[in-house]
């Protein structure tokens, strides 16, 4: 069954006449999901016997070369003119968080009744097929051979932002139609900032140095770290290091579909504490990766549902210590009633470069 064809079975289900979810300048990759068009701005509107992408003349061409989705122009009146004519009385369905507060005030006067169904949307969303585990793979292997060719260009007094740059530039080359999200180097101190993203800052001897870097290829993410040791690190940094990494791998051979995303996160936390490291591990283990970088559904204590077979979730533990270091390894592990397939290669056994 086609993902269209997923959504209406839902939308009978659920006594509504359409589906309609709405881009502007790139905000919602839900648009793409269903019609296949990558513009940036446009609306599907999906019913029973309707699916029809609506675009304004700047994606006309587009629009008709990548869906199958009749195509509605906008002629002469806005994107929310259009779709609004389109609604008109209907009972639709909408994604909340990805609907501006603006197009929502706009859509609820003119369609008869407005309801949530984005937990369908993730749903649907989260179980990946035979292509996207592929373009999702082809993402994975851009981003760890720019690392790849990043790391034999560093040098000690390089600065983080310098550090990123490389990288971006070779995802770039190497395929990524851009990074998939701000590229991320704290080295030394900085690194307890779980979300530092690269600065001024100098890399130093002595200092661990997580990167935490993506690549956009053909619509799908990768969102890989791995924290290296620049020179020699102290004792307590490599042991860090190594707790990190069990607990990362621990949960990684435990997980399997069907389990819920609380039971798999606390397999790597429970690693983490019995390291006496559990107070610095401050995020939860992981989430999906797909269209978007973070996606349902989660591996976080408070995610009590059954993780479905064939997601594609990030392994991600990592530790943080004020004003000292950080230590993060994450991949990306696509999840089957069997078990795991981790989609990334790059080392990560203990380096020092
Ligand atoms: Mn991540």
């Amino acid at each position: 069954m086609s993902r269209s064809e997923k959504m209406k079975e839902f939308l009978a289900e659920k006594g509504l006449d359409y589906f309609v979810s709405i881009s502007s300048e790139g905000s919602n990759t839900t648009v793409r999901y269903f019609s296949g068009f990558s513009g940036d701005t446009g609306a599907v509107i999906i019913g029973e016997n309707e699916r029809f992408i609506v675009v304004d003349s700047r994606f006309y061409t587009q629009a008709s070369q990548e869906s199958d989705f009749e195509m509605v122009k906008t002629e002469n009146s806005s994107l929310m003119d259009k779709v609004g004519e389109i609604v008109k009385g209907k009972k639709i369905g909408v994604e909340e968080s990805k609907m501006f507060y603006a197009w929502y005030r706009d859509l609820s006067s003119k369609a008869a009744s407005i309801e949530n169904v984005e937990d369908k949307v993730y749903e649907l969303r989260a179980v990946k097929d035979e292509d996207e585990i592929k373009k999702i793979e082809k993402a994975v292997e851009v981003a760890q051979d720019a690392l790849e060719r990043t790391l034999e260009k560093f040098h000690v007094g390089m600065s983080e932002k310098e550090f990123s740059a490389i990288l971006e530039f070779e995802m770039a080359m190497g395929g990524a139609q851009k990074p998939s999200f701000d590229t991320i180097v704290a080295s030394g101190y900085r690194g307890a900032l779980p979300h530092g993203l690269a600065s001024d800052k100098k890399i130093e001897n002595g200092e661990m140095m997580v990167v935490d870097f993506g690549a956009l290829v053909d619509g799908y993410c990768s969102d890989l770290t791995r924290t290296f040791a620049i020179g020699k690190v102290s004792q307590k940094a490599k042991d860090a290091y190594n707790a990190v990494l069990n607990a990362q791998m621990t949960a990684m051979k435990a997980a399997k579909a069907g389990m819920t995303g609380k039971e798999i996160d606390a397999i790597a936390r429970n690693v983490l504490e019995e390291a006496g490291l559990g107070e610095y591990f401050t995020h939860s283990l992981g989430h999906s990766v797909g269209m978007d970088v973070h996606e349902p559904p989660f591996l976080s204590p408070k995610y009590e549902k059954k993780i479905p077979s064939h997601a594609i979730v990030t392994f991600e533990p990592g530790v943080y210590i004020a004003n000292e270091f950080g230590i993060r390894i994450e991949d990306d592990v696509l999840l089957t009633e069997e078990g795991y397939r981790c989609l990334s290669s790059f080392k990560k056994e203990f380096t020092q470069i």
